[in-house]
């Protein structure tokens, strides 16, 4: 395997640390057998937890005023998983990447892979875009895509889709995310039913080029491109269009995709009882807010919220992406923190669990 940071810098680091660590580990060890919790059992359970960067977390973002490049940003998906392996190599948290097509799309698929095997990384989820015009494309998406009124745009959005479930089953992919912006930003600029039952359509022969053996996860948000009405705007649309799908079919809840005080723990145990949580994308309203990505000036809001979800149920097959790009201001971006906080925050559930006490929510 290839390491990016040389392992004798590391180690030298854990090494100057590995005392206090030890204490502090046989105390929490000692702590919670007295709560008749096994610590070995817990830390099996915290090792396999693992969160998918997504490629687009390791460049500079910016916010719709300005962009500002920082030194060694990644110039393409080569670079990033270079970064993303940098994380999972600080945090052994991150052992996958989420790509994103076209941004990353490559020449050569095996090329890529074998990139990924060479850095210790796998691929997660594929994520399609049909929010934006690529270069070359036939028909805009300014309208819409999946929802657009016009047959032959549509069309271009399934094969988009098709074409990044071709490109996940090179790279070992087995799912594929959809998030759409299509919406409305003004009453009666569109037909709330219609659009809806051409988004289930093109979504059904998206779902039949799908793999037995892969999952589709739909996300969904209330806002944002479109500001009056958005085609998946919430859980119960996504839920419906999880159940109108199929046992593939999943619903993505993205923790910054609600309005303001809505209860997601409880859209979260919904969707577990019904089976069709498919994972969660570890945004937050405020960074929706702001534009600016993840900051470690404060807490973090959203993870709270994993542990009052009843622990995700079976986190075995649950998804999680850090999805959240980069803030502009490169001195505070440590993409390796939001792993290391996230498995952190699980960790409380996951030792309820192990007392058998993981029923929660
Ligand atoms: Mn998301």
């Amino acid at each position: 395997m290839t390491l990016m940071i040389n392992k004798d810098v590391i180690d030298a680091d854990n090494a100057a640390r590995i005392a206090d660590l030890k204490a502090d580990y046989d105390y929490l060890g000692t702590q919670l057998a007295r709560r008749g919790i096994d610590i070995g059992a817990t830390k099996a359970k915290v090792s396999t937890y693992g969160v998918a960067v997504p490629s687009w977390g390791v460049g500079t973002g910016g916010t719709r005023f300005a962009r500002f490049p920082g030194a060694g940003e990644p110039r393409n998906i080569f670079d990033k998983i270079e970064d993303c392996s940098v994380i999972q190599q600080l945090t052994r948290a991150t052992p996958t990447v989420s790509l994103h097509i076209p941004w990353d799309k490559v020449d050569d698929l095996t090329e890529l892979k074998e990139k990924g095997n060479a850095l210790g990384l796998g691929f997660d989820a594929m994520n399609s875009n049909t929010f934006s015009d690529a270069p070359d494309q036939a028909h805009s998406y300014k309208f819409g895509s999946l929802s657009h009124a016009n047959a032959a745009t549509r069309q271009q959005a399934v094969d988009h889709n098709l074409e990044c479930i071709a490109i996940g089953k090179a790279l070992g992919s087995k799912a594929l995310t959809v998030w759409i912006g299509d919406g409305s930003n003004f009453p009666g600029q569109s037909n709330f039913t219609k659009s809806f039952e051409r988004y289930l359509e093109a979504m059904k022969a998206i779902y039949k080029g799908l793999p037995d053996d892969w999952k589709i996860f739909s996300e969904h948000k209330m806002f944002e491109p479109a500001f009056y009405s958005t085609v998946v705007q919430d859980w119960g649309t996504n839920y419906l269009i999880a159940q109108e799908l199929g046992p593939k079919a999943h619903c993505l809840v993205d923790l910054g995709h609600h309005a303001p005080n809505v209860n997601i723990e409880m859209i979260v145990a919904r969707l577990i009882q019904f089976k069709k949580l498919g994972g969660f994308h570890f945004n937050d309203l405020e960074i929706w807010r702001r534009r600016s990505g993840y900051g470690l000036d404060r807490p973090l809001p959203p993870f709270p919220r994993l542990q009052r979800t009843g622990g995700c149920g079976n986190t075995a097959s649950r998804r999680f992406c850090a999805d959240a790009h980069a803030r502009p201001e490169p001195q505070r971006h440590r993409p390796d923190r939001k792993p290391d906080e996230l498995r952190d925050r699980s960790q409380p559930r996951l030792c309820a669990g192990a007392a058998g006490r993981s029923q929660g929510a």
